[in-house]
């Protein structure tokens, strides 16, 4: 890696909004590209939820692990090297058992719920668990209130995680409901004030980067920034990399494409980053665009795109 390009990124200020997998793994290239005191990731709590009488932030939980060197590779949620007898147990109860909580996750959980039962707020949690895990970069829940996002199918209202999960994202989805008056933390505010470069990591557009923007003044704070505000696409040949974006964008009267991604985000983007599978399929955008192998399978390629997202950045803001 050239050392003038280091020496640029160490004195810029870097944000991340992320939801789940895709996230983690764009946050955790931009954590060995980025000075960790220059990085901030702000994350979706759409997703959190109360589960066996256990605060649960799954998002949050992904990108704690991935950073810190845990993550279950294999489902992209939960821990590495994890077992499974407390669930167990509590399926032979009668208990809860469809959301599958592993012992060494549960840990996390008693840990969050503890700490906000003695009042403690999700951030203060957070950092507390950071530090535990040994992570530098500054890792923000988007609010300290709950946020929760809602499923309307043709059906019913559905909390997310009973979609997601239980339901395995099979019911179409009408609409992502969001709750209204949901305020960003005045951490999350500090950060995205002095942000010269903002990357809307490759999550679902709907339900893991628009609750991070509903959360007020988010959007708005990117809206004003004058610096490079960079998305990468989750969809690539026409399909989600992992989860329900490209069913979902279908559902919502929208072509699976990345095309679509980069509409869809409209005016709050300057520079779309799109799979070199789908070439040539965003030309006509009013942002810049760059191509790239946005697949990210192993360690290496997470830092590759890292690198040549900040290069980019710093290309459309100079
Ligand atoms: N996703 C599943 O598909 N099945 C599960 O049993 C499951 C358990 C689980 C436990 C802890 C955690 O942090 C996440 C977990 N997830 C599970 C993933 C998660 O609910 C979703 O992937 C996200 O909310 C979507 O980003």
């Amino acid at each position: 890696m050239r050392s003038d390009f280091l020496e640029q990124i160490a004195t810029l200020d870097v944000v991340c909004l992320a939801g789940g997998v895709g996230g983690a793994k764009l946050a955790e290239g931009l954590a060995q590209v980025v000075p960790p005191e220059r990085l901030t990731v702000i994350v979706n709590t759409g997703d959190d939820f109360q589960h066996l009488g256990l605060t649960v932030c799954p998002d949050l939980d992904t990108v704690l692990y991935t950073l810190g060197g845990v993550a279950n590779p294999e489902t992209g949620w939960g821990r590495v090297g994890e077992s499974w007898k407390t669930i167990k147990e509590t399926d032979r109860l009668g208990g809860a058992a469809w959301f599958k909580l592993g012992d060494l996750d549960l840990a996390t959980h008693l840990v969050r719920s503890q700490l906000l039962a003695e009042g403690q707020t999700l951030t203060a949690v957070t950092r507390h668990l950071c530090i535990h895990f040994d992570i530098q970069v500054q890792l923000l829940p988007m609010s300290d209130q709950p946020a929760p996002t809602m499923i309307a199918s043709e059906e019913e209202l559905l909390p997310f995680q009973i979609w997601f999960v239980r339901e395995r994202w099979q019911p179409a989805v009408r609409e992502v409901c969001l709750p209204q008056d949901v305020r960003a933390t005045p951490q999350v505010m500090h950060a995205l004030e002095y942000a010269d470069i903002v990357v809307l990591a490759p999550s679902n557009p709907f339900v893991s980067i628009d609750p991070i923007l509903h959360a007020y003044p988010i959007r708005e704070m990117i809206m004003d920034l004058p610096r490079a505000v960079v998305a990468v696409s989750p969809i690539i040949g026409g399909k989600a990399v992992k989860g329900p974006a490209a069913k979902m964008m279908a559902e919502l009267g929208m072509s699976a494409s990345s095309k679509s991604v980069a509409r869809y985000y409209g005016e709050l983007i300057d520079g779309f980053i799109y799979d070199q599978q789908d070439a040539g399929q965003c030309d006509n955008l009013a942002c810049s665009t760059l191509i790239s192998d946005t697949l990210m399978v192993d360690a290496k390629s997470r830092v590759r795109l890292a690198t040549e997202l900040l290069q980019f950045a710093l290309s459309i803001a100079e």
